[in-house]
């Protein structure tokens, strides 16, 4: 007879989706096997790491163990995770990563948590009973007796799974990191009275990512996947108008106080891709939305005829250069010449600068455990070293991010570089505004 699982379907792919690409295998089950831990143990010791999972009355909860299952009368030290879906059918998890002693004798499974003296969970079979603290519980958000009765206690196989303590600490509290980051951005406001919504300029080579980095931001806010932008791997720029973006807080949400301008990309060839003379232009705000590139034929300063110099508002206040990191290493000789020429073009304006490298695969371990520095193992890449001599930028303003593609469903480790690498931006571009003389922010200054 196959033996079924009590979670749900949307349960088992949350729980898969929890520590990465996982799938789950039952071991053992209550209400087909034996209710003792001898059975317990002989279905699940030596499987590897398994997830065991207590249907109660109203709530479902587990523990993750990262090492193999203990033995029968035997206490190790485990990686765990603890989780619980508040209700029995809901999707909705909440987890905690934490290091415990794990015990098993003829008749308990007992959790200690080592980094929360006292507490514990014991899961007792043969009485259908499982013991967990008030602290626990409250940090799970359930509301239950220090001792209850469960329906059915299921354990898991789980395969898979990255055997890196570290990794799955970041894989459970990224979701707490990306609220965090979410946060900042919502609360965010431009420096000075004169500009509202920062413009941040894409610039790169052809196919680096600039359309899919918009289409990630807003995805990120969206949480779910957008392609407002056309993106695509042909040799020549998909993108071929200029344009100004942009994104809404959610669907229906505020407008957000940043606009990315993306740009047509740039090709090795003479006169191929964006027409790096128009890239003053293009800085100065004098570029409109929707402004067809022509890669033959530069702007002309009669293009476009303004009775003024455009405001500080609608001016560009960062750059940020978009590379992909596969390819930093092999740019071509005519490439950097054109990148090196554009940088100047930027220094000489005085706006913020950063670097956007993309296609990011190691995306769980750009930043560091409490998701505030780059970790040391990314920032010693050689593509990190060639880009910060290739534009002198510190190394907090190199960036790196995984866009999505075509994922159907955001991923909290990819919006959390997205987040991250968006707010490096704004603070680029605050750092200019910071520092634009007086007359300038008045607007009365030739461009
Ligand atoms: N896997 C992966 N693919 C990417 C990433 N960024 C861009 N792409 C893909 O690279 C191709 C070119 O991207 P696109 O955004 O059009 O580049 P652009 O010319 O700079 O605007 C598209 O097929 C994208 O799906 C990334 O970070 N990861
Ligand atoms: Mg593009």
């Amino acid at each position: 007879m196959e033996v079924t699982t009590r979670l749900t379907w949307i349960q088992e792919k949350v729980l898969e989706k929890l520590l990465g690409n996982t799938s789950l295998t039952l071991l053992y089950k209550s209400g087909v096997h034996e209710l003792c831990t001898l059975d317990m143990t002989k279905r699940c010791s030596h499987q590897g790491s398994t997830m065991t999972v207590v249907h109660l009355e109203q709530d479902v909860m587990g523990i993750f163990m990262l090492e193999h299952f203990p033995v029968l009368h035997s206490e190790k030290l485990g990686t765990c995770v603890l989780f619980a879906f508040k209700n029995s059918d809901s999707a909705e998890i909440s987890a905690l990563f934490f290091n415990a002693q794990v015990e098993i004798n003829a008749s308990q499974l007992k959790f200690l948590l080592l980094d929360h003296r006292g507490l514990s969970i014991t899961v007792t079979p043969s009485k259908h009973k499982l013991h967990m603290n008030s602290e626990v519980m409250q940090k799970l958000k359930l509301n239950l007796k220090s001792v209850s009765e469960y329906l059915e206690c299921e354990i898991f196989r789980v395969d898979g799974i990255k055997d890196d303590p570290g990794f799955i600490k970041k894989m459970v509290n990224v979701k707490q990191h990306r609220k965090r980051f979410l946060s900042a951005l919502r609360a965010y406001k431009p420096s000075g009275d004169e500009v509202s919504e920062v413009c941040i300029l894409l610039v790169g080579p052809v196919g680096s990512g600039k359309s899919s980095f918009f289409n990630s931001v807003k995805s990120a806010f969206y949480c779910h996947y957008t392609h407002q932008a056309a993106v695509g791997s042909d040799d020549t720029s998909i993108t071929k108008q200029y344009r100004i973006y942009s994104v809404k807080d959610g669907e229906g949400g505020e407008t957000l106080p940043f606009m990315l301008c993306d740009s047509m990309g740039l090709d090795e060839r003479d006169e191929a891709g964006l027409c790096i003379d128009d890239i003053p232009h293009i800085l100065k705000g004098c570029v409109p939305d929707r402004y067809q590139f022509d890669p033959c034929k530069p702007i002309k300063p009669r293009h476009f005829t303004y009775a003024k110099p455009p405001p500080l508002k609608d001016r560009i206040h960062c750059v940020a250069y978009v590379l992909n990191i596969n390819s930093v290493n092999t740019l071509s000789d005519k490439m950097v010449a054109k990148l090196k020429k554009i940088h100047k073009d930027v220094v000489d304006c005085g706006v913020g600068q950063v670097a956007l490298l993309t296609n990011v695969d190691n995306c769980d371990e750009v930043l560091d455990d409490c998701f505030l520095n780059m970790t040391e193992s990314v920032t010693s890449q050689s593509q990190v070293k060639k880009v910060q001599n290739m534009f002198n930028i510190p190394i907090a303003n190199i960036l790196m991010v995984s866009n999505y593609a075509s994922e159907r469903v955001t991923n909290p480790m990819k919006d959390a570089l997205i987040f991250a690498a968006l707010r490096q931006m704004l603070r680029a571009a605050d750092d200019y505004l910071e520092d634009l003389p007086l007359e300038e922010t008045s607007n009365l200054a030739p461009l």
